[in-house]
């Protein structure tokens, strides 16, 4: 691997990599121990890793074209904070995590929605595992990964972007109940079917995320306790609608709504209706924009110039406030729907935004 060569002088000992996200499906439902149905990208962090005889770990990023160096007495900001947070929940949960040398790249796009910092935690995780020798099933390393954003990155995240970026499948949508982390790969092949999958990097500012994050998670929560439930996946419309606060009451009927456009999608899925999803998509999105108050100008307007040029669906995806948006379209009419989406940013006097189909592909790995 030429960066770490670079950084360091020699070859690492082995290179790992964990791949960006997009959810088809299932926003803010995570955290609500719901379900959600992300699948991997072929964009990936890719880390290249030496084991220290000492508990040091010094990192190279290529993209923040900085390297910082620590060991388990200080505290880590910034990007660094997604690496060192690894080294401390591993060491949280009693592994002897080995010192090491690291060179990072990635080409997951920073700051759109693809949950970049999850590939990287789920990278860095992944190759500190192996390198040690430590005992860690995979499907308990999302939750590992999770906490370390939680607690160490200080975002309130829940354990949808770990999941997919450890646990997808290429050719599949991971099928998460958040609840009991069970998985089921569903076939996701689009191309045989003639379709794609566009994704639409709004490139949008994202505007107020960890704030605005926090405090959809916080009314959820709350929700859920006047209802007197353990969460809002245990909720019913009609329970909901009892819920005395008019805001709260639209948080929670997003929640309870999207659970079962999840549940919706997969049913389609498993009998092969893909291009039937496409209005669960469409709604998922507007119960977003009106209840859920996540969606954001630029979004609004790529969603529906999408669907005026013929996509089946059309939904943001990821945690909101900016991001990509996700349309169903015929493959050859791709390059129809990106360019709509171009002259309706243009009309707007937005910036540009970048389109790409996206490939459904696999989770971590060492390659
Ligand atoms: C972000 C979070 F990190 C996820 O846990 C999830 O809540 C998502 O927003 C919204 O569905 O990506």
């Amino acid at each position: 691997m030429k960066q770490f060569v670079t950084a360091f002088g020699a070859e690492p000992e082995g290179v790992w990599a964990a791949p960006g996200r997009v959810n088809l499906i299932g926003e803010h439902t995570d955290y609500n121990d719901g379900f959600v149905l992300p699948f991997a990208l072929p964009h990936r962090t890719v880390v290249g890793a030496s084991r220290l005889d000492s508990p040091r770990w010094t990192v190279w990023s290529e993209q923040a074209d900085e390297q910082i160096d620590f060991d388990l007495s200080e505290r880590v900001t910034g990007w660094g904070a997604y690496v060192a947070g690894v080294v401390w929940v591993l060491r949280e949960a009693g592994f002897d995590v080995p010192g090491a040398q690291m060179a990072i790249t990635s080409d997951v796009p920073l700051g759109a929605g693809l949950s970049s910092s999850a590939a990287l935690e789920s990278a860095v995780l992944t190759a500190l595992v192996d390198l040690g020798g430590l005992d860690l099933p995979v499907d308990e390393r999302p939750a590992l990964a999770q906490k370390a954003e939680n607690e160490y990155a200080g975002m309130p995240c829940g354990i949808m972007d770990q999941s997919a970026s450890i646990r997808c499948r290429a050719g599949h949508a991971l099928f998460l109940d958040c609840r009991s982390l069970d998985v089921e790969h569903i076939p996701f092949d689009v191309a045989t079917d003639g379709l794609a999958v566009l994704v639409i990097d709004t490139r949008a500012p994202h505007r107020h995320v960890t704030g605005e994050y926090a405090k959809r998670r916080e009314t959820c929560e709350e929700a859920a306790r006047v209802l007197g439930v353990p969460a809002l996946r245990d909720a019913t419309l009609s329970s909901v609608s009892s819920l005395p606060d008019e805001v709260m009451r639209r948080r929670a009927r997003h929640v309870v709504t999207e659970d079962q456009r999840v549940l919706d999608t997969v049913e389609l899925l498993r009998s092969g209706r893909i291009r039937e999803i496409g209005p669960l998509m469409t709604a998922s999105h507007a119960s977003m924009r009106d209840d859920f108050e996540i969606t954001v100008p630029e979004v609004d307007t790529a969603v529906e110039a999408a669907l005026s040029a013929g996509a089946y669906g059309a939904r943001m995806t990821g945690g909101g406030f900016g991001g990509c948006v996700l349309a169903l379209v015929d493959a050859d009419a791709a390059p129809t729907v990106a360019d709509a989406v171009v002259a309706a940013y243009r009309a707007k006097g937005f910036t540009p935004p970048e389109s790409f189909s996206a490939i459904p592909s696999g989770g971590a790995t060492r390659l």
